[in-house]
């Protein structure tokens, strides 16, 4: 019996990366006359190093970024980080990013049924908040029996540890959850857990390997909008 559904959130509730996180990278490092530039197709290959300080450390770690002379190491990352989420954040109140379809109708119709709602994000927390609370409404953090995010756990994703965290903190065993997940670092983690994960696919997710997810949709799908199944057989 199904008693949870654990939603990814970037790239799975919004698609946030394109036009909110890379953009809000930018402007920061802009501001921060860092001298980078992450374009779309080099942000998509970004996006296999889950979470934003992780990205930052990985792409300085390749060596292609020149790091100005009073960079400070550590302590400066975590400054360009904090105001990529605060431009981030910005964006999100000015607007710039909905709900993919479907998700807020499957919401609503769990909690019509009794099926508890979860987050397990890599995000930091104070981003997975401020999403639900400004596309959802304010009152949505208290929809879900668990937000898990960010730091709360070890490692990111593809590391299981996120989805470990949110089933023990739910109590539940896998098999009476299912995750929707967007990525395949996402489903990876999911499926370490041996959770079933529906994978909702866009247009920077496309390409990767979803070999291991149980379905693949297009998108979770509205009555004059349906989704297209590309994986696994639809539950009748
Ligand atoms: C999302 C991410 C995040 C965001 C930025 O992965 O990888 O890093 O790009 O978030 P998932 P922070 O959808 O699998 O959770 O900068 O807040 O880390
Ligand atoms: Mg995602």
């Amino acid at each position: 019996q199904l008693r949870a559904i654990i939603f990814d959130v970037d790239g799975t509730l919004a698609e946030t990366e394109r036009v909110g996180h890379r953009v809000a990278f930018n402007q920061a490092f802009a501001e921060r006359q860092l001298g980078w530039h992450w374009s779309e197709d080099h942000y998509a290959q970004l996006l296999h190093i889950g979470g934003g300080k992780e990205r930052i450390r990985h792409f300085i770690a390749q060596g292609a970024a020149p790091l100005p002379q009073d960079w400070q190491g550590e302590p400066d990352l975590l400054r360009l980080h904090q105001r990529k989420n605060q431009i981030y954040q910005e964006r999100l109140d000015q607007g710039q990013i909905q709900l993919r379809p479907g998700v807020l109708r499957l919401m609503q119709a769990a909690r019509s049924k009794g099926v508890q709602l979860a987050i397990a994000t890599t995000s930091s927390p104070s981003n997975a908040i401020a999403l639900i609370q400004k596309l959802i409404g304010p009152e949505a953090p208290s929809w879900f029996t668990v937000i898990a995010a960010g730091d709360m756990v070890p490692h990111k994703k593809p590391a299981p540890d996120i989805y470990q965290f949110t089933l023990e903190a739910l109590d539940l065993l896998p098999q009476e959850c299912v995750v929707i997940e967007d990525s395949e670092p996402g489903v990876r983690a999911a499926r370490a857990c041996h959770l079933p994960v529906i994978a909702t696919l866009h247009d920077y997710t496309r390409g990767q390997d979803f070999s291991q997810a149980n379905w693949v949709v297009t998108h979770l799908g509205e009555a004059d909008n349906p989704c297209t199944v590309l994986q696994g057989a639809p539950q009748t």
